[in-house]
């Protein structure tokens, strides 16, 4: 029997078969956890209801994370298929694309600023106020994605990470909040994998050799790896764990001075 038998679980940021939610899908499907999910807009509709299929789901909600309208009707959808739920995955992160080239201090504006914000941070929040009629009275769980670049400075990721330190703050102000009602908040700081997110960052593939020539395991990690550190944070045996940020990046973090090649 799986570790999240019994266990209903949201999950948001699936857009494609590569996607670190989908990998995070797959595992908690393993595990026995029935899913739901929501997809960004009609262009990827047909894709994530194709993909829900094959963990056994007929429940797709759009929310583009942007909108609160759309945001409450996923809830009040949900409703009608579960009376709770008690796993809520956030896996969503964007800033507008030209905000990721170059130096921070020339691509920077106010409305980048706002937009990787808002929708990188501030939607976790807002995911996780809404999620709590009906994660009442159960353990519940939530968790949500970032990177190395929140502490680290790396080049071009820029406006981001500011988002993703918001959002690792987040994840903690959340956890401290949510722990009285019996649901833990966690983050998993997933190492770089080529997703749809990826696509088109300069020198992402530079960034995948650098990995695989330095970190500790000597290669980069699947979302499939997330997937697994996700479905044990999100299950009864991670009970005793809450507002954590997690890396799951074959050991990279820990290095220093690893721009020397050997
Ligand atoms: P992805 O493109 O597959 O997923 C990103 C998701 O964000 C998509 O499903 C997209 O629809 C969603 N999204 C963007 N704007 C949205 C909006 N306004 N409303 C609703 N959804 C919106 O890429 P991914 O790499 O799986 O990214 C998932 C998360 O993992 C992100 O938070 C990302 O920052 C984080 N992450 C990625 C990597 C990496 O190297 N790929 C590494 C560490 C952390
Ligand atoms: O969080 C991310 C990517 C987030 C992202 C990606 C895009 C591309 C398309 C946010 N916004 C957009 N906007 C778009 O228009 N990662 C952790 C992957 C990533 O992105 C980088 C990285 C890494 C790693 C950008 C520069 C440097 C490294």
């Amino acid at each position: 029997m799986g570790f999240l038998e019994g266990k209903r679980a949201l999950i948001v940021g699936v857009a494609s078969p590569r996607s670190i939610a989908w990998g995070i899908a797959e595992a908690m499907h393993e595990q026995g956890a029935e899913l739901a999910f929501t997809y960004q807009n009609e262009k990827l509709k047909t894709r994530v209801e194709k993909i829900a299929e094959q963990t056994g789901s007929n429940i797709t909600l759009p929310c583009d994370v942007a909108s609160d309208t759309e945001i409450d009707n996923v809830f009040s959808e949900l409703a009608g298929h579960w009376d709770g739920f008690d796993i809520l995955v956030h896996s969503v992160g964007f800033a507008p694309r030209e905000q990721l080239n170059g130096d921070f201090v020339d691509a920077v504006t106010r409305e980048g600023f706002q937009i990787a914000h808002d929708i990188s941070s501030y939607s976790f929040a807002a995911l996780a106020r809404a999620s709590l009629p009906l994660m009442e009275g159960r353990n519940g769980a939530m968790l949500t994605l970032t990177y190395v670049g929140s502490e680290k400075v790396l080049q071009g990721y820029n406006v981001m990470g500011l988002a993703k330190a918001s959002l690792e703050a987040n994840m903690r102000y959340l956890a401290a909040n949510l722990g009285p009602r019996g649901i833990r908040v966690n983050a998993i700081s997933a190492g770089p994998i080529k997703t749809l997110a990826a696509a088109g960052i300069s020198d992402f593939r530079k960034m995948l050799h650098h990995v695989e020539e330095t970190a500790p395991m000597r290669r980069t990690i699947t979302p499939k790896e997330v997937g697994n550190v996700a479905a044990f944070l999100c299950s009864d045996l991670a009970s005793g764990v809450t507002g954590e940020t997690t890396f799951v990046d074959s050991g990279y973090n820990i290095l220093g001075m690893t721009g020397l090649s050997s």
